[in-house]
C-alpha cells in the first residue's frame, strides 16, 4: 500500500542490518523515489534508491543532502554498536553523539519535520532490575555504547521540550533478521548461529549457555519503528525512547529450538569479552508504555523465529 504524502525520507546508515530492511519497507509505503539512502559506502542491497555517500559527522554535507532532496523525515541509524564500541571507546562516543546532534539540529532549525533515532537495551546496566525491566528504573550503563545511548535519550527529550523537535525512538533489544549480517553487537550470536547451523551444523557461542537476553525478530522491529513513526504526535508521550519487548532466550534455549529442525546441530560455549556486556544487560523487558500509548505487540515467539530464520536462510547460505 502506497501512502500518498509529500514526505521525502532520508535513511542514514541504510546499508546496515536495520537499514536494509527499513528501506525495503519504506519503499513499499512511500515509493522508492521518495526514499533516499545514505551511508559511508554504497551497498548492493540498496540498488532501488538514490544513494548519497555521507558521513553523518559531516554536518555541512548532511545539510546539503537534506536540501538537495527536500527531505522531510530522517531515520538516523549510523552508530558503533556495543562490541565494536568497546574496541574504540572514544570514536564510538564521537560518532554516536555527533551524528545525533547533527540530525537533532536539522530538526531544531526546521529543515526536517521528524527524526527517528534508535536507542538500545544497552542504556541499562548492572544495577538495573534485570527481569521485566521497566521503562523508568535505575540506568547505570557500563559500556561506552550504553553511555552514548543514555546520553542520546536525554538529549532527544531535551530537544523535544526545549525546541519542539518531533523526535521518536525505541530501545531495541537484540535484533534477528536473515537479510543482512549484524554489525558488531553483543547479541550478534543469535544471528550467526543460524548461518553456522546451516553451513556446518555446529556453533561456538561467545556467550555462556544460561545468558538470557531480550531479542526481537527484525520484522517486529521494523513494524514497531513504523508504528511509532506513524502514531499521532500526541500519542508519543515518551520522547527519550520506548522500551519494546519481543522475546527472551538463552543460547541453550535457542540451540534446543534449532535442534528440532536440525537434529545433529551441536553448540559449544567459549565466552569472550562480550559476556561481561551481556551480564550487565536486562534478561527481559517490560514495554507497558509502548503497549498503552501506541498499541505495540510483538508477533514472533521462539519457535516462529527459528522456523522463519532457517527457512529463509536455507537458500541463501
Ligand atoms: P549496523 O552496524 O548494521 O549498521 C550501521 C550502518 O551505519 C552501517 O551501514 C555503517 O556503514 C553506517 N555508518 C557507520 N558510520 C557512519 C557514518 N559516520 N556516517 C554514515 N553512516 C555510517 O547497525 P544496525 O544494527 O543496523 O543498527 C542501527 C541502529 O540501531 C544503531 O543506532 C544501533 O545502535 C541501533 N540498535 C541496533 C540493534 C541491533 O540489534 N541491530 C539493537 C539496538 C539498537
Ligand atoms: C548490541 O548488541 O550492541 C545491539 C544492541 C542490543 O544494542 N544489538
Amino acid at each position: 500500500m502506497l501512502i500518498n504524502t509529500n514526505e521525502k525520507i532520508l535513511i542514514i546508515g541504510a546499508g546496515g542490518q536495520i537499514g536494509v530492511e527499513l528501506t525495503e519497507n519504506l519503499n513499499r509505503l512511500y515509493g522508492s523515489n521518495n526514499v533516499v539512502v545514505a551511508d559511508l559506502k554504497p551497498s548492493a542491497a540498496l540498488i532501488e534508491n538514490t544513494f548519497e555517500q555521507l558521513d553523518v559527522m559531516d554536518a555541512k554535507r548532511l545539510f546539503e543532502v537534506v536540501k538537495k532532496h527536500d527531505i522531510s523525515q530522517v531515520y538516523h541509524l549510523a552508530a558503533l554498536l556495543s562490541a565494536t564500541g568497546e574496541q574504540n571507546p572514544m570514536f564510538a562516543w564521537k560518532l554516536n553523539m555527533e551524528g545525533l546532534f547533527n540530525t537533532l539540529d536539522l530538526a531544531k532549525e526546521k529543515h526536517i519535520a521528524k527524526l527517528y533515532w534508535p536507542s538500545s537495551i544497552a542504556v541499562f546496566g548492572p544495577t538495573t532490575p534485570s527481569v521485566n525491566t521497566p521503562q523508568y528504573t535505575v540506568m547505570e550503563p557500563s559500556t561506552v555504547y550504553g553511555i552514548s545511548k543514555q546520553a542520546g535519550e536525554r538529549w532527544c527529550e531535551y530537544y523535544f521540550h526545549k525546541y519542539g523537535v518531533d523526535v521518536r525512538g525505541l530501545r531495541y533489544p537484540g535484533l534477528i533478521g536473515w537479510k543482512s549480517a549484524p554489525g558488531g553487537g553483543t547479541t550478534d550470536y543469535a544471528v550467526h548461529i543460524f548461518h553456522e547451523a546451516l553451513k556446518v551444523n555446529s556453533y561456538t557461542s561467545f556467550l555462556s549457555e544460561e545468558t538470557a537476553l531480550p531479542m526481537m525478530h527484525m520484522e517486529d522491529a521494523i513494524r514497531a519503528t513504523l508504528e511509532l513513526m506513524h502514531a499521532p504526535a500526541e500519542q508519543v508521550k515518551i520522547r527519550s525512547s520506548y522500551n519494546v519487548s519481543g522475546l527472551s532466550f538463552t543460547p541453550k534455549e535457542l540451540a534446543a529450538e534449532i535442534t528440532k529442525h536440525l537434529p545433529n546441530f551441536r553448540i559449544t560455549y567459549q565466552p569472550d569479552f562480550r559476556q561481561a556486556i551481556a551480564n550487565s544487560w536486562p534478561k527481559s523487558i517490560n514495554d507497558a508504555e509502548a503497549q498503552l500509548h501506541w498499541g505495540w505487540k510483538a508477533h514472533y515467539d521462539l519457535p516462529k523465529l527459528v522456523e522463519n530464520m532457517l527457512s529463509n536462510l536455507k537458500s541463501k547460505v
